[in-house]
Parts: structure tokens; sequence; C-alpha cells
């Protein structure tokens, strides 16, 4: 390394690490310069998605600049780096953040202005990058921009979706979906790599080669091609990287001959099979088909990006490379919930990436989010792998034996039937054979069938025959149950990911503690030092900064500096001014220009026009039954019954007008989520054509909510909603967002929740309803039929089924909130038992607004409250306690 370094010498880096400063004269000769000669559209005129792509090209030659030298920089220092793999990232638009955090706003707009254009239009010609789901997606966005910000080397890497979330359309009917072709003109961000590729194969099998390895061989190939998309700091030259990968086939795999044959179809079949892998964002997995394909996209990603970091390591080392130093010195990696690392490398029987290097962040505790694959598929499409999952199987069984004894006790069996990565899979021989009086092997979920080890042959007979006599031993067993089915053999992800990890966490205190006291808690007795919490956090920069410039003038006022947008303890300073007049003044100001703003895109939307002097309360999140978005807009509905029920002058004594909007998308094939859209639509359909009830009641269902919607939304909200049932939303993240720009929140015990309320004091927070340690009991109740439901649920789910809100056929939905058992029955989601705090604790919320004084001291104290929710603080633990990682600002 040093020699090669002397070689080169300092010079042979580029050192253009100051452009000058662009002005705007230089920054429109650019801009016309990109529209010219990068052309994506007709020679003639200037429209605005021209402005905007030629202005975006012209962003990134700035960007490509600082990228290259931190590549270089980092390469140059061999230091060690992060990375950090999600199946999603969430980016939004680009555009303004880049030239925010470059500091060439200012430029950017007046080049434009001299141009014909506004740099706001511009900008919102940008498609959004939705290659996410939701806040698991945007987490991953915000911990890059951080990341750059705090000058930490690290990268992300991920998939490049060729279609990224849907888009939704809003019709009488519901939710409809659309694709969402993001790339149709290009992505003016990404740099394709085509230098940059890797192999990665699927099926096939395993043979012993004459040097004693295993060898994993045929099947089928395909390749990985990287594209880049540089991430910018804010005021830093650090500009970080997200790679994403592309499939597609190797060349020499396509079938000339059968081409030339006139079998087109068939030559192409490689490049199809190569190319749906990256297709779609979530491919539907109900089928054997779907399955593959997730595992498919979950194994690139982690195949690629392991291969990539392997060879930066081995380049950087020079001649001599010493794996033994890969992980404490040169790689830190974290994987998220929803794919989990596998890696087909010499280094994992070693122990040192699976050991040492690589990190598990557990998302969510929702059971059919804790990914398990089926054995036999996994067995067909990752042979070599499974091989190896077994041998860490067998060596987990070990550790579970050696601490909990080798006497089959109930304890021992208990241990192993949860710990196990393997599930319903035999005990391997090596440890059966450690269990001196009995095995276990298991036959259904509720019988074990005792086999005791005396019957398995003798140790001198050979492997193969051993498997005969036990499927024997097993049949005979058997025999006379063969009706009953063999229970599925699965592989446990998360298992896996907690055994592999060198370290687990969760994302906020509560759900922190329900990973290691519920989710996980076999394996916390086994390692209680692998356990930690990281809370979530969200960037200043675009949840502050950039989306509220109304709100960020008067922090800087307040403040006296800028510094809070790196220094979000700074916020904390608004608490000296809570009562303050003329900071209330310009606050309440800055609120409704928001709210005049989110009025003109209401209108535009969905064609309701709504007044911009009633209280905007807003619930933007996935569509999902234990978020209850149900709760909320049948909290609604009861609130219109009353206000039907009086006259209108007490109607306008007793409520404060309010514009409830929700936003969010279901999956497409979540029937009951998308009934819950359906029905708030028809909420709103009646409710906003009644003349009666005018501005003091409006719902309206903000269509296609995504990244850009939010920056819209969350300026102007006053309260914003978040309901989860107890113990159910690990962390939250829109709620950080939400405080922030001094929204008042009303929500349970749940996820952030906590420690928002903790942070901007309890008289700044609406909280209801049950707490995650009553769950259980509570539905234990329910089935048992004790639970006694209020007549006001009664009456709320007596008026929907009366026809009030049209024809549509609510009782499933309706249903799913009564009974006491059953499959999508029997309250799961305990909305009828929180129902009566939910409306007492909405009256509290009017009253408080009535006082508007008291409101905007609220609203100030959570602006104030915020500063421990910014990424950074996140961001700086994960590379102090995880990642062990230090900041490196570029010379
Ligand atoms: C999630 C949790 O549900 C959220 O509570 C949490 O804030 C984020 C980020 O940690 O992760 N886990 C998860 O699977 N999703 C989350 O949002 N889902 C989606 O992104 C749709």
């Amino acid at each position: 390394r040093k020699k090669k370094l002397e070689e080169i010498g300092e010079e042979g880096y580029p050192t253009i690490l100051n452009p000058p400063s662009p002005d705007s004269t230089s920054v429109a000769s650019s801009v016309k310069y990109h529209a010219e000669f990068s052309p994506l559209f007709a020679p003639e005129g200037f429209s605005l998605p021209k402005a905007f792509y030629a202005t975006a090209q012209s962003v990134r030659d700035s960007l490509i600049v600082n990228w290259n030298a931190t590549y270089e920089y980092y390469d140059r220092m061999n230091m060690k780096q992060a990375y950090y793999l999600s199946m999603e990232f969430l980016q939004g638009r680009a555009l303004l953040n880049a030239i925010g955090n470059l500091e060439l706003t200012g430029p950017y707009g007046d080049a434009l202005k001299n141009l014909g254009h506004n740099l706001e239009a511009v900008a919102s010609q940008e498609p959004d990058a939705a290659l996410g789901n939701g806040g698991l997606g945007r987490l991953a966005s915000c911990f890059l921009d951080s990341l750059a910000t705090l000058n930490y080397p690290a990268w992300g890497y991920g998939l490049r979706y060729r279609y990224g979330l849907f888009k939704q359309q809003i019709t009488t009917e519901g939710q409809e979906e659309v694709a969402e072709n993001w790339l149709e003109i290009c992505n003016p961000w990404e740099i394709v790599r085509n230098d940059v590729s890797y192999p990665v194969k699927f099926f096939g099998k395993v043979v012993s080669g004459s040097d004693g390895e295993r060898h994993w061989i045929g099947g089928e190939d395909i390749k990985a091609v990287a594209y880049d998309v540089p991430i910018p700091g804010y005021k830093t030259k650090t500009t970080g990287n997200l790679r994403l990968w592309s499939t597609t086939v190797p060349s020499e795999d396509f079938d000339l001959d059968a081409f030339n044959s006139g079998e087109h179809m068939k030559a192409n079949e490689a490049q199809a099979n190569a190319e749906m892998i990256c297709y779609v964002l979530y491919p539907g997995d109900e089928s054997t088909q779907g399955k593959i394909l997730r595992l498919k996209q979950q194994y690139t990603l982690c195949s690629a990006s392991l291969q990539d970091i392997i060879a930066r390591f081995e380049r950087r080392s020079g001649e001599r490379v010493k794996w033994e130093e890969f992980p404490e010195k040169y790689v830190s990696a974290t994987a998220t919930v929803h794919h989990q690392f596998m890696a087909d490398l010499k280094s994992v029987e070693e122990g040192y990436l699976e050991n040492m290097t690589v990190a598990y962040t557990n998302h969510t505790v929702l059971p059919e989010a804790l990914e398990k694959w089926s054995f036999e598929v996994m067995e067909k499409l990752l042979p070599r792998h499974v091989e190896i999952i077994q041998k860490i199987d067998e060596e987990l069984a070990h550790t579970i034996i050696s601490e909990y004894g080798d006497k089959d006790t109930e304890l021992l069996r208990k241990k192993l039937n949860v710990l196990r990565i393997l599930e319903n899979v035999e005990l391997p021989s090596s440890v059966a054979s450690l269990i001196k009086e009995k095995t276990i092997v298991r036959t259904d979920e509720n019988e074990e069938t005792e086999v005791s080890t005396e019957e398995k042959g003798s140790d001198d007979v050979d492997e193969e025959e051993e498997e005969e006599k036990e499927k024997d031993a097993k049949a005979s067993k058997k025999a006379p149950k063969e009706q009953v089915p063999e229970p599925p053999k699965m592989v446990r992800m998360a298992n896996l990911a907690v055994v592999g990890g060198h370290a687990v966490n969760g994302v906020a205190e509560i759900h922190s503690a329900i990973v290691k006291d519920e989710v996980f808690s076999d394996f916390y007795e086994l390692w209680p030092e692998k356990f930690q919490n990281k809370t979530n956090g969200v960037t200043p920069r675009r949840w502050i900064r950039f989306c509220n410039p109304n709100l960020s003038r008067i922090l800087t006022k307040w403040i006296g500096s800028e510094d809070w947008v790196l220094n979000t303890e700074k916020l904390a300073v608004l608490r000296k001014f809570a009562d303050d007049k003329d900071l209330h003044a310009e606050w309440i100001e800055a609120k409704r220009n928001n709210k005049l703003k989110l009025v003109s895109f209401i209108e535009e939307k969905t064609g309701y026009t709504v007044s911009p002097d009633a209280m905007f309360d807003i619930q933007v999140k996935r569509i999902h039954e234990y978020k209850r978005q149900l709760l909320n807009v049948l909290g609604i509905v009861y609130r219109y019954k009353k206000m039907k029920e009086m006259s209108a002058t007490e109607r306008k004594v007793k409520y404060v007008p309010r514009v409830c909007i929700f936003g969010g998308k279901a999956f497409s094939t979540y029937v009951q989520a998308k009934r819950i859209v359906k029905f708030i639509i028809d909420v709103g359909a009646t409710i906003n054509r009644d003349p009666e009830i005018g501005d003091l009641l409006k719902v309206i269902f903000v269509p296609d909510y995504n990244v850009s919607v939010a920056e819209l939304l969350i300026p102007a909200s006053e309260l914003s909603q978040h309901i989860s049932t107890a113990g159910m939303e690990a962390s939250g993240t829109s709620n950080m967002k939400f405080a922030m720009n001094g929204c008042v929140l009303i929500g349970t015990m749940d996820g952030a929740n906590v420690e928002i309320r903790e942070e901007v004091g309890e008289e700044n927070f609406f909280l209801f309803g049950a707490r995650a340690e009553e769950i259980a009991g509570l539905r234990k109740e329910r089935a048992e039929g004790k639970f006694v439901p209020d007549p006001r649920f009664e009456e709320v789910k007596d008026y929907v089924r009366s026809g009030v809100f049209g024809t549509f056929d609510y009782d499933e939905l309706l249903g799913s909130l009564e009974g006491n058992e059953g499959f999508g029955r029997g309250d799961y989601f305990l909305v009828g038992q929180d129902f009566p705090s939910y409306i007492e604790c909405q009256e509290k919320v009017d009253e408080a607004y009535r006082d508007q004084r008291r409101w905007t001291r609220m609203s100030i104290m959570n602006t104030a409250g915020s500063p421990k929710f910014s990424s950074d603080r996140t961001i700086r633990e994960y590379a102090k306690d995880i990642w062990n990682i230090k900041p490196a600002e570029l010379p």
C-alpha cells in the first residue's frame, strides 16, 4: 500500500476540491449547455420539463466533482467504511435538496429566472424516486443525508427498481394502482457504471471438488450492474454514494443460434428472466413464483454488494490481503429486516463476515414481516447457502446445548425450538448424538414423536445409509398418521440475522424493549450484550430547512443563526420565547402561509375547497389496520353525527372547524386496507357536501401520498395523528417531522411517540389509549367474551350501517371490529377498546385549539422539543456503538 502511494504520489489524486463557487451567469450557461448537449428533448423551446432536466444535469456536474474527490480520499486513506444495505430507499426529489446542500439556491434561482422560469416550478417537474414503501425506506434516505453531512465514510446499497412504488389514483371506487414509470425520461442523478458489475448465481447444484472444497455449479447466471447516485452532504464537500444494482444477463448468454433459427422469444428468455428481478419494488409474493422473485431480489442485493465491498477491500489492501483486519478495521454493514445477509464466501465459514461485520436492525415486530423462507425453495435457489446455513444452525444448536445442558429436558426442547434458524428440520446428527437420552423428531405442531438414539444405527454405517434408516424410522412411526401433512420446513431469517449479527437493535426505546423482552427474549438470554436501542431520526435539512422556508426564517431569526440546521440542540432556545407575542404573530403567519399553499393543492387534486381558518388535522402513512385510520374516521363519523343532532348555534359553540386530511397507500392485495380507503372517501363525499356542516368539518383524502406531498402537508399541519395499537408501531418517523414543524400530536404510547412526549412535555401532547403492556390482557378478555363495548362505539357503527355514507357493503370492515375471535374479526387492533378515550381526547384538542395563544405555545414547544429527533443524533450513535467508524472531513 505504502509503495503504491509513493509511486503515485499525492499529486496522483485530483485536487479540484475547491471549484470556484458558481454565480448565476455561469450556472445559466451550464444549464443552457446541458439543454443543448445532453439533449432529452427536441431542440426548440425551453419548456419546464426541459428546464428541470438541464438544471439537474448541471447540478450533477458539481456533485460529481465532490463525489470523485470523496471517493479518492477514502481510497487513499484506506479507512473503515460503513455500508447501509436496504431493499428500500425513498429519496423523493433531489434538486432543491442538492442545490441547498451545495449552497447554490441563490445562483440557481437567479439563473432560471433569467432563463424565464421559476426555481420551484422547475423543481416540481422532478418525479419522486419512490424506491420504498414508507418509513423504513425514508429512514434509509435520511440516514444517507446525515452520513454525508457528518462526513462519515459510508455508502448505501440498494436495488434500482424499474417501477417504484405504484401511483395511487383515487376514484369513487377507492384506490387504483398504476405503474410508476419514474425512469421514463431518464434519471438525471444516476451514473451508469458498466465498469462495475458482478455475477450472481441461482439454482444449480453443489459438488465436492478434488480440492476438498464445495463448489456451486450450473444454474442461472445473471449480472448485477452498478448505478451510482451521489449523495451531497449539507455545507460539506463530502458526497456519499448510493449504489443501486440493476440486473441483466451476461452478454455471452444471448442465444444467437435460437434467434437466428427464428425462436426470437427463446433467445430473449434469459435476459427477460434476469431483468425481471429489478422490475418492481415489491412483487406480490402469494405465489411460489412471487416468493422466488422476492428471494432473488434480496439475494441479488446481498451478493452484489458483498462482492463489491470485498473487491474494494482487496484492491485497497494491495498485495497482502489481511482478512482478519476486514471486520475491525475496514467494514461495517447494517441490514434491515426485509432482507438479511447471506454471503457465499470462504470468510463466512471462517466467521469474519457474519460475526464481526454485520449488524441487524429490526424495524417491525409484526409477525408477518419477520420473514421465513421455505427450506425447499431456498435449497433449490441457493443450494450452497443452505449448506452454510445448516452449518450455522448446527453450531447454534451446540451453543444451546452447552448453555442448557445435554439432557433431553423440556427446557432444552423449548430453546432448540425457538432459537434454531431452521424450523421443522431435524437436528443434525452431530447434535442429536450429543443429546444422550432421546432425539426429538417433530411431526406436527402439537405432537412430538420420540426416537431413541439407539434406533439410529451405529457409527460405522456411512451417512447415506444412516439417512435412509432415519427416514424409515420416521415413516414407520408415522404410518398410522399418514393424513397429517408434514409441517413445512422453514428458514427463519430473523434468527439467522440475530445469530450472524454482532449487534441487534430496535428503532425506539419501547420497540427495543419489546425486541429483547418478547420477540427475541430467548436470544437476549443467550447474548444480552448484542442488544441495543437506536431511536430513529429524520434529517432537519429536508424536513425543516428545505420543506418549510417560512418556519426556517423564523428559527434563524430567533435562534440568532442558521446553526440549528446542523445542531438541532439549538431549537431548544425557542422555549425561552414560547410566550413572546412577536414570535406568536410570526409563527401563526408562517403556518397560515403554509396552509394556504396546501389549500390550493387540495383544490387541484381533489376538487374540494377547504378553509384555511379551520384546524388542519392530518393522518398520513401507509394504510394498515394497526395504524388505525379506522379509529380516526370513526371518530369523524361520531363527530358528524353529534353535529347533525345539534342546532347550528350549538354546533359552532361546541366544535372547532376542522379539515381532516388523510393520505397513504394500501398494498394492492391488502383488501381490508383498501376498504378503509373507500370508507374515508365515502365519508368525505357525504360530509363535504352537507350544507348544514359547511366549513365546520371537511374530510379529504389526498391521492398518491409520497415524499413530495409530505413536504407540503407537514409544514401546514396543526394536529397530526399517530394512533397505532400500542406496541405495534416500531417507531414512526413522520411523528418526528410533524413535531419539528410545530404540529401538535395526538397519539398512543407507541414507538417514538413515547420519547416525543417526554421531550416536548406531556402538556404539549394529546395522549390516549391502552398501554402496550395491557394489550395482551385486553385481547384475552375479548376472546373470552368479556369486553363490553362503549355505547358510543355501537352508536357510530349503527350510523354507518344505516347507509348515511352510501350503499357500499361495510359489513366486512365493521365486522372486523366485532365478535370475539376468528381471522380478521374480534377487533385485534382494539379500535373499540380505545374509541371512548380517543373521542374524549379529541374534545380536549378542540378546547386547546380554541385558545389560540395556548395552541401556539404548544406548537412552539413541539419544535423546541424536537432536537433529539435529528437523524444526525441517530447516525452518531450507530457510528459509535455499532459501526465503529469515525468522521473524516475531506482536506
Ligand atoms: C417500519 C416501521 O413500521 C416504522 O414504525 C419505523 O419508523 C420504520 C423505520 O424504522 O420502519 N418498519 C417497516 O417495515 N416499515 C416501517 O415503516 N414499513 C414500511 O416502510 C412500509
